[in-house]
């Protein structure tokens, strides 16, 4: 029997119960199983089936084991927190691996070891490693099962905490394990948390390994993570499999694999648009995806808040899919004020992660309400009060939830079709120097600043916070080959589109820009629908725009600032383009782009050298 659901009108979170068994599986699937159990010698051996029996199960047995705490049903029915090993709470982007035949093909933005090499390291870590512990066998589809542009991988895991995440962020279970065909193919993942528990060994909540190895091997399209159970690090079909992976086969297959979110914009006179929009990690991809328009007569919903794949339709429209089924979004400063929406959808059935805990036994986490509570348990279980030095929730501290339980979310999301890609935005975050919107001459222009974009350094991956990096379509941790190889690939992408007159146009976005007094010039979150509403102006051909060195800015009167409280001189700020500090970006970018060598497009250094005469004339 199916265990009571909290309230009626409650969504699935996972597959519907069907039976299943090892048999259901294709040979190869059976094969590559025995295999990895015989290397790393679990006790038990469980094929998940997705079902909201298995689901509960898991859950109750990870409350009993101390993994997860029961957050109180009545706040936030279906709720859990986990708290993580202090030092395993982001990606690991040092301990991240491409494995190509050749460095050059992995290229400079990536850590590239040698496959045969990396396979002996990791056949030494993995023997053994899931003694004393169960292993999950955890079927997925990416996309919609049984649309052309799905995915199928299988994921073996040791970790529970990681079945139930993959359940709500993916198509996971029996569903899919029956459309796995040899024919189809399918992506294999091997993760352990690399902590085997001996003879009488007690278990800890967060079982993990100092040593860790996130390891992607492009050419057999095989993924290894050993040692973390966090985030991006070990739900496989997340950017292991969704992007690194993908963006190689998308490379071969003709497609594109991305760190987008997907909008469904409705104007004033009906009009239906959609668009992509790439910021690096933690830089409000959810936000816009879930953003609650401030001008009148504008909807927003939504239809993916991290991965878009794209590919070119038989009309010859570049269409995308979300590939998950769920979010994995950053819980601080998450609020009613900023993104309502979002604390809709976390009304129940959400797994958090390493945010605090209330007297009341619910969350809270740094930005949540106005009033900060007398009284928590921080991320790591200790006390704490106002006056503590550290925050409550980590940085990094997220919540894990099903897309359909989004009050926002689109009817179209999960067409297996895709929908058809009008704008697509690049956008980073930038205190300086870059302008609140650009929209780019052409496709070629709009590749150069996509592939140009730098960031301040966030919590999502381990790292110097705040300090700038390059990271080009947002893609540099999740790029599974070499970058320049990746620009060229977009470049052709383009030219067929452009072809047939079907190119969605290019645009640049920065909320994060900051006026001298240190504070951001721009409101940001429900404001940036006046940035949408732009952009989509002028892809409706209603707006006008002004010519910049950097590219088309809205026309005096053409941003929608109605009603808007901007300080003094902000708009000007907003949109500043300063030579000098322009010229020295140019000269960073052409070092960067150096850095490729011979692969770097020609199409994109000529775009550099025009953009420094634009600058200097
Ligand atoms: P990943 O899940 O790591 O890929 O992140 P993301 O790109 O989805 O970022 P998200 O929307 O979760 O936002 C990250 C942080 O940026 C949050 O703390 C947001 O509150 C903040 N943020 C998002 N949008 C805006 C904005 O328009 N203005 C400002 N100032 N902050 C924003
Ligand atoms: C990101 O870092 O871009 C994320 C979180 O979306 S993770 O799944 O950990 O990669
Ligand atoms: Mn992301």
């Amino acid at each position: 029997a199916s265990t009571a659901l909290p309230t009626p009108e409650q969504p699935r979170t996972s597959a519907p119960v069907t039976e299943t068994s090892r048999e259901a599986a294709p040979p190869s699937v059976r094969a590559w199983v025995d295999e990895i159990a015989a290397l790393t010698t679990p006790d038990r051996i469980v094929w998940c089936t997705g079902s909201e029996d298995e689901r509960q199960r898991l859950l109750d047995e990870m409350v009993l084991a101390g993994t997860l705490i029961a957050l109180d049903p009545a706040l936030r029915p279906g709720s859990y927190l986990a708290r993580s090993d202090p030092d395993d709470v982001a990606r690991v982007e040092d301990r991240t691996f491409i494995c190509s035949r050749t460095a050059d093909e992995a290229g400079p933005t990536n850590n590239w070891v040698d496959p045969e090499q990396m396979r002996s390291r990791l056949r030494d870590v993995f023997a053994g490693s899931m003694r004393g512990r169960t292993m999950y066998v955890v079927p997925f589809s990416m996309g919609p099962i049984g649309s052309p542009l799905a995915k199928f991988g299988v994921q073996i895991t040791d970790s529970p905490y990681v079945v139930v995440s993959m359940g709500v962020m993916t198509r996971m279970g029996t569903t899919a394990l029956e459309r796995i065909t040899e024919a189809a193919g399918w992506v294999p993942a091997v993760h352990s948390v690399g902590a085997p528990l001996v003879e009488g060994a007690v278990d800890v909540p967060w079982p993990c390994n100092a040593t860790k190895y996130i390891s992607h091997f492009p050419e057999t399209r095989e993924i290894w993570s050993f040692g973390s159970a966090y985030g991006g690090n070990a739900l496989l079909a997340k950017k292991a499999f969704a992007l690194r992976i993908a963006s190689v086969i998308a490379r071969d297959e003709g497609w594109l694999a991305e760190h987008m979110l997907i909008l469904k914009v409705t104007n004033p006179r009906g009009r239906v648009f959609h668009a992509v929009a790439a910021f690096p990690s933690a830089c409000g991809k959810t936000n816009l995806a879930m953003l609650r328009p401030t001008i009148p007569g504008w909807t927003v919903e939504t239809i993916g808040d991290d991965i878009a794949w794209l590919a070119e339709d038989a009309d010859g429209r570049l269409r995308a899919i979300n590939p998950e089924a769920g979010f994995f979004g950053v819980a601080p400063d998450t609020s009613r004020s900023t993104n309502e929406t979002a604390i809709e959808t976390l009304w129940g059935n959400t797994i958090f992660t390493n945010v605090a805990l209330d007297d009341n036994n619910d969350v809270w986490w740094e930005g949540m309400t106005d009033t900060v509570p007398d009284h928590l348990l921080d991320w790591r279980g200790a006390d704490w009060t106002p006056s503590s030095s550290t925050p409550a929730a980590h940085p990094n501290s997220r919540f894990t939830v099903a897309a359909a339980q989004c009050p926002s979310i689109a009817d179209d999301w999960d067409d297996p079709r895709g929908v058809v890609i009008d704008a697509i935005i690049f956008g980073g975050r930038r205190a300086t120097n870059v302008p609140l919107v650009v929209e780019a001459r052409d496709w070629e222009h709009g590749v150069y600043l996509g592939a140009t974009i730098s960031s301040e350094r966030t919590a999502a991956a381990e790292g110097t916070l705040g300090e700038l990096r390059r990271d080009p379509f947002a893609m540099v941790p999740f790029c599974g080959y070499n970058m320049a190889d990746y620009w060229a690939h977009w470049l052709a992408v383009g030219e067929s589109l452009q072809a047939r007159g079907t190119a969605p146009r290019i645009f640049q976005v920065n909320w994060f820009r900051k006026g001298e007094n240190g504070r951001f010039l721009w409101p940001g979150f429900g404001e940036n629908s006046r940035v949408l509403a732009w952009i989509l102006d002028r892809v409706d051909g209603t707006a006008s725009a002004v010519d910049s060195p950097l590219g088309l800015m809205p026309a005096p009167g053409a941003l929608n600032l109605d009603g808007l409280s901007l300080t003094e001189g902000a708009r000007e700020s907003l949109f500043e383009v300063d030579r000098a500090s322009w010229i020295a970006e140019v000269d960073s970018t052409e070092l960067f782009l150096e850095g490729f060598g011979s692969r770097v497009p020609a199409q994109l250094t000529d775009q550099l050298g025009e953009l420094r005469s634009r600058l200097l004339g």
